[in-house]
């Protein structure tokens, strides 16, 4: 089942921003793509409920991009493989993704599905921690792509707002 981060932190409002930051050169997949895929696991989380999720260029809810081993948090990335990505229990809204990872929009084995993990990831911006129902976005492991929410996702952003 879902379950939350110690305090059960959570957002104090329902519309949301978010923005991206730019992106290292070198990761594989391209700015466009990238967009997209973060618009629908926004508006997956976004459904039947009243969560609104908006893209802007100004100050933003929430910041997503990719950063490379030490990049100013206590939790530097570890190079390809290991950690992909990590975000932040409400209200941060800091969302990293590791920069060396092999990403695709496909998630055709080797690559990582973009898609797949900003979803996992949004979850636990939005306050989710991990769920231990191996089928939802928020169960621990990287099984491949998973780009639908599980009624257990539902329920627990449900539960916490
Ligand atoms: N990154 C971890 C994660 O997001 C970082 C982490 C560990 C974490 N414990 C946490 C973040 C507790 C918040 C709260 O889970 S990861 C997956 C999944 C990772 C794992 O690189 O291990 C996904 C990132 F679920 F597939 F295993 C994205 Cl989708
Ligand atoms: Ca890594
Ligand atoms: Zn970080
Ligand atoms: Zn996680």
């Amino acid at each position: 089942n879902f379950t939350f981060f110690p305090g059960n932190p959570k957002w104090s409002k329902f519309n949301l921003t978010y923005r991206t930051t730019r992106m290292p050169l070198f990761v594989s997949v391209g700015t466009n793509a990238f967009k997209q895929a973060l618009s629908n696991a926004f508006n997956a989380w976004g459904e039947n409920n009243s969560f609104t999720f908006t893209e802007t260029t100004g100050q933003a809810d929430i910041v997503v991009g990719f950063h490379r081993g030490f990049h100013f948090d206590f939790y530097p990335f570890d190079g390809p493989g290991g950690v992909l990505a990590h975000a932040f229990a409400p209200e941060d809204g800091r969302n990293h993704l590791d920069a060396d990872e092999n990403w695709s929009t496909t998630g055709t084995p080797p690559t990582i599905d973009l898609e797949t993990v900003s979803l996992h990831e949004i979850g636990h911006n939005m306050g989710l921690a991990h769920s231990n129902d191996p089928n939802a976005v928020m169960a621990p492991t990287y099984t491949g792509v998973r780009r639908d929410l599980t009624q257990d996702d539902k329920d627990g952003l449900n539960n916490l707002y």
